[in-house]
């Protein structure tokens, strides 16, 4: 035997198992060249005891090696074949295979159909810096140092190393406690008439609980001109909740504080859960609006003269209202949704069942 017979075997086994077209014929040639008893390769590896020992030191391991390549190519072809039998076999009626796709934050939702609903009212919607500076986000709003209104937005200050934000006090730098301060921003660079919304991120340093967050989002809304009115308010405001929640809902204006506005109001809606009765059908208590039959959405009013000078208007001249919704609060209303923090959690089993 020579080493040639061996690669001349193996050429020939290789050629043999390509042209395989089924298990049947592979293995009838795994019978054929690996079988135990008259395989081709056994006999060969028989022969070795009568070998020289010269003779077997090169064959030995040249048939080991034959008897190994042939095994791969042996399950290769089987592989083969078998993939090509599934392949054959595939049921087209069967049912695809669902690719599982994002989707939009719940948040991101309500705010996007809130700008809709402006749009389409002939608001514009603008933006404001998420990092504030003392005067927008308090003195411009008739909110001086020291007054104790202050109090009413628990804030996170900056710290800087600049040497003029720590010395001019009113360029101390915070984290905007409310979306307020673009109503400064605005009208410092625009004239009216005009009428705008402002989404965004906003910051108070507090505790958490089912109702409050440290982030959340309002929605700051302004409406300037020569006369500017509370009933343009209550109409704009009715308009926005009936297309928001898609039906005929009754709000309410009650008495409020805050700085920036005269006279201030709370806005709230007849709760969407109870349908304003406080009790639900089966006659239980109404938990989302803890049977008072209304849900406190935002705060309003008509624009401070002190803003308006503040801005650099004409406070004699000029007539505004303004209105900060939080959009969480909107969403939870929305959706029924128990607890903010859920906006939060980054748990996918909330967030998909929007
Ligand atoms: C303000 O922030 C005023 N800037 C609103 C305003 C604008 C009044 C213009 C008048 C004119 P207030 O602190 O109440 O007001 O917040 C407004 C809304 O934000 C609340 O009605 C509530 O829905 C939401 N909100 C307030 N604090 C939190 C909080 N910690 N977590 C989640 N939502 C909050």
């Amino acid at each position: 035997m020579k080493k040639t017979d061996i690669t001349q075997l193996y050429q020939e086994i290789s050629e043999q198992l390509s042209a395989a077209k089924d298990a049947q014929a592979l293995e009838a040639l795994r019978v054929r060249y690996l079988g135990r008893k008259d395989g081709e390769v056994t006999k060969l590896v028989k022969q070795l005891p009568q070998m020289s020992v010269e003779e077997r030191r090169t064959m030995g391991p040249a048939l080991n090696t034959l008897k190994r390549d042939a095994e791969a190519l042996f399950s290769e072809t089987l592989e083969r074949l078998s993939g090509a039998k599934k392949k054959r076999a595939i049921d087209v009626t069967m049912p695809g295979k669902k690719i599982p796709v994002g989707h939009l934050h719940p948040l991101t939702r309500v705010e996007r159909e809130i700008r809709e609903i402006f749009l389409a009212m002939n608001f514009s919607v603008v933006e404001g810096p998420e990092v504030e500076s003392e005067h927008y986000n308090f003195d411009a709003l008739n909110i001086p140092k020291d007054h104790p209104a202050r109090d009413m937005w628990d804030t996170f200050w900056l710290k800087t190393n600049s040497k003029e934000h720590q010395t001019k006090r009113a360029e101390r730098l915070l984290l905007r406690t409310h979306t307020s301060p673009v109503q400064i921003r605005y009208m410092e660079q625009h004239k009216p008439p005009f009428q705008i919304i402002v989404p965004g991120r906003v910051f108070r340093y507090e505790a958490t609980d089912a109702s409050h967050e440290v982030n959340f989002y309002q929605v700051e809304g302004l409406m300037v001109g020569k006369d500017v009115s509370l009933a343009n308010f209550k109409f704009v405001i009715t308009e926005f909740f009936k297309r928001l929640f898609k039906k005929d809902i009754a709000i309410r204006l009650r008495p409020s504080y805050f700085p920036f506005v005269e006279p201030g109001l709370e806005v709230d809606v007849a709760c969407v859960k109870c349908g304003g009765k406080g009790r639900l059908r089966d006659g239980g208590a109404c938990t989302l609006c803890k049977e008072s039959g209304w849900l406190e959405v935002m705060g309003a009013g008509m624009v401070h003269p002190h803003v308006f000078e503040a801005a650099g208007y004409n406070p004699r001249e000029l007539q505004g209202f303004a209105f900060g919704l939080g959009l969480e609060r909107i969403a939870m209303i929305k959706y029924n949704i128990p607890d903010i923090r859920l906006f939060y959690s980054g748990d996918l089993r909330f967030i998909k069942q929007f």
